[in-house]
C-alpha cells in the first residue's frame, strides 16, 4: 500500500481508538484493564490530541488537574466510579485520610512520572485557537508549579535536586526488574500482607502480568500509606521503597523546561524552574552515570547503591530529556547498539525495555523486556536531537508499524512483533498521531 494512505488510515485508526476510550471527561487508558484516568497516560494523551482537537486535550488534563492534592501531589489515578472491578479501588486506598486528598473526587494516594508540562505547552504549540490555549495555560501554571514544588519539597530530603519514587507504579514501570533486589529484601510475614483481590489477572492474561508475590509487595506499601495518612515524613522514615528513578527524574527536568517556557508566555518569572530543570540535569549527571557500561542507573535512596540494572527507560529518558553531552550520548549509542537493545539487530524490534541478554529478561513479561511505544517515542526524540537521525528513523517505521501490523496494543513482543496486553491502548494510538500528525501540523511557541 502506498505509504500516504498508510498514513492517513493509521491516523484515522488512532482517533477511532481514542473516540472509543473516551468518556466525556477523559480518556482510558485501554478499555477494559484501565477504566479509570491515569497521570502519564494523561498527559502522553494530551499529546496525541494537542495536534486535531485542542479542546479535547485541554478537557483532558482539567479533568486530571481538577483532582490534585491540596498539598500539589497529581494522582497516578483519578477514579470512575462507574468502574468497580479495578484493583486496588478507592476502599483500598482509603486517600481521604490524607488531609490534602481532594474531598469530591476519588483518587489513589502515589503519582506517576511528571509529562504534564510538556504536553501542556504541546497543547499551546499546536493550538488553533491561541487566545484559548493562553487561557488554558494560565489555568495550569499555578497548578504544574504545585505539582513540581511537592515533589522537589516532599521527595528530596537531602536536597540534591534528584526525587525519589515512593512505590513501583509512581514510575509507570511497575513490574521493572529494577525493583527486584528490593522486593527480595522484603520478607513478609502472611499477617502483614493486606487482603486483596485481583482483577489484571482476569482481565489481562495472567502469565504476562505481574507475579502475585510482586502484587503483595505492592499492596503492603499501599497499607504502609494509608496507616499514615499519606504523611511524606512519616512515610519516608520507614518505607523500604525509596528510588532516585532515571527516567522519572529525566521527565521532571525536562518538564521543567517547559514549565519555564509556559512562564515565559504568560509573563511569569521562568528563572526558578529553569535553574532547578538544570539542577536536576547536573544531579542526574553526578549521581546516577554509569561510566562501565555506558547507561544511566537507578539509585536506591533506601539502602544507599546505585541499582545495577540495565533498563532501556533509563537509555530513553536520559536522551529524551538531553541530560548527557554529547560524549556520553554516543556512548549510550553504543550501548544501545551492542548491548542487547537491539538498534542495529534487523531481529530485534526496537527498543525491548529491558537488555535481551540480561538475566529474567521476558518478551512477553509486563515492563521486562516487551517494546513499549512511549519509551521507543522518547528515545527516538532523543537521538534525533543528538544528530542520529538514521537511528531515530528506524525507530519511527518500527513504532509506525508495530501498530499498522497489530493494532494499537499496549506492549510488543521484540522478536516477532506480535502485540500484547490491553488492546485499543490509547497512548500507543496517541503518540502515533503526535508521529504522524506532528510532521505536518505547526510547531512554534
Ligand atoms: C498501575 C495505565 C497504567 C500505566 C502504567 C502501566 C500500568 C497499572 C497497572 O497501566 O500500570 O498503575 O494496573 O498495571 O504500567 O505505566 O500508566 O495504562
Amino acid at each position: 500500500m502506498e505509504q500516504q494512505s498508510k498514513d492517513s488510515m493509521l491516523v484515522h485508526q488512532a482517533k477511532a481508538v481514542l473516540d472509543f476510550n473516551w468518556t466525556g471527561e477523559y480518556t482510558q487508558p485501554g478499555p477494559r484493564l484501565y477504566p479509570h484516568q491515569w497521570s502519564w497516560d494523561s498527559g502522553l494523551i494530551a499529546i496525541g490530541y494537542s495536534h486535531y482537537d485542542q479542546d479535547r486535550a485541554t478537557q483532558e488534563l482539567r479533568h486530571l488537574f481538577d483532582s490534585q492534592w491540596k498539598n500539589g501531589l497529581l494522582p497516578q489515578i483519578v477514579f470512575n466510579s462507574r468502574f468497580t472491578a479495578y484493583f486496588p479501588g478507592p476502599n483500598f486506598w482509603h486517600a481521604k485520610e490524607s488531609p490534602d486528598a481532594p474531598r469530591d473526587r476519588e483518587t489513589s494516594g502515589v503519582v506517576q512520572p511528571p509529562v504534564h508540562a510538556t504536553a501542556v505547552l504541546s497543547i499551546y504549540r499546536h493550538a488553533d485557537d491561541e487566545a484559548g490555549a493562553k487561557e488554558f495555560l494560565e489555568y495550569a501554571f499555578p497548578k504544574l508549579e504545585a505539582w513540581h514544588e511537592y515533589l522537589y519539597r516532599e521527595r528530596d530530603p537531602q536536597g540534591e535536586d534528584l526525587v525519589y519514587i515512593r512505590h513501583p507504579w509512581e514510575s509507570g514501570m511497575d513490574n521493572s526488574p529494577m525493583w527486584d533486589l528490593i522486593m527480595h529484601r522484603l520478607h513478609l510475614r502472611a499477617d502483614q500482607i493486606p487482603v486483596y483481590h485481583r482483577v489484571d489477572t482476569h482481565t489481562g492474561l495472567a502469565s504476562d502480568r505481574p507475579t502475585s508475590t510482586t502484587y503483595d509487595r505492592f499492596a503492603y506499601l499501599v497499607k504502609l500509606f494509608r496507616d499514615r495518612n499519606y504523611d511524606e515524613t512519616r512515610i519516608r522514615e520507614v518505607c523500604p521503597f525509596l528510588v532516585q528513578d532515571v527516567l522519572f527524574n529525566s521527565l521532571l527536568s525536562k518538564a521543567g523546561e517547559d514549565l519555564a517556557e509556559i512562564a515565559r508566555v504568560i509573563g511569569e518569572d521562568p528563572s526558578p524552574h529553569e535553574e532547578l530543570a538544570k539542577k536536576t540535569k547536573s544531579a542526574i549527571n553526578r549521581k546516577l552515570w554509569d561510566e562501565d557500561r555506558g547507561i544511566y542507573l537507578d539509585y536506591d535512596f533506601a539502602d544507599d547503591g546505585p541499582i545495577r540494572m540495565y533498563f532501556g527507560p533509563n537509555l530513553a529518558g536520559p536522551l529524551y530529556a538531553n541530560i548527557p553531552d554529547q560524549d556520553r550520548a554516543k556512548r549510550m549509542l553504543d550501548t544501545l547498539e551492542n548491548d542487547g537493545f537491539g538498534l542495529s539487530d534487523e531481529n530485534i524490534t526496537p527498543i525491548p525495555s529491558y537488555d535481551v541478554h540480561a538475566f529474567g529478561f521476558s518478551p512477553v513479561r509486563y515492563w521486562i523486556g516487551p517494546v513499549w511505544i512511549n519509551i521507543d517515542w522518547f528515545l527516538m526524540h532523543g537521538l534525533k536531537s543528538y544528530g542520529y537521525e538514521n537511528h531515530a528513523k528506524r525507530i519511527r517505521e518500527t513504532i509506525i508499524d508495530l501498530c499498522w501490523n497489530e493494532g494499537f496494543r499496549e506492549y510488543f513482543n521484540p522478536f516477532d512483533g506480535s502485540g500484547l496486553g490491553s488492546i485499543f491502548f490509547s497512548w500507543s494510538a496517541a503518540l502515533v498521531l503526535d508521529i504522524l500528525l506532528g510532521e505536518t501540523t505547526k510547531t512554534g511557541g
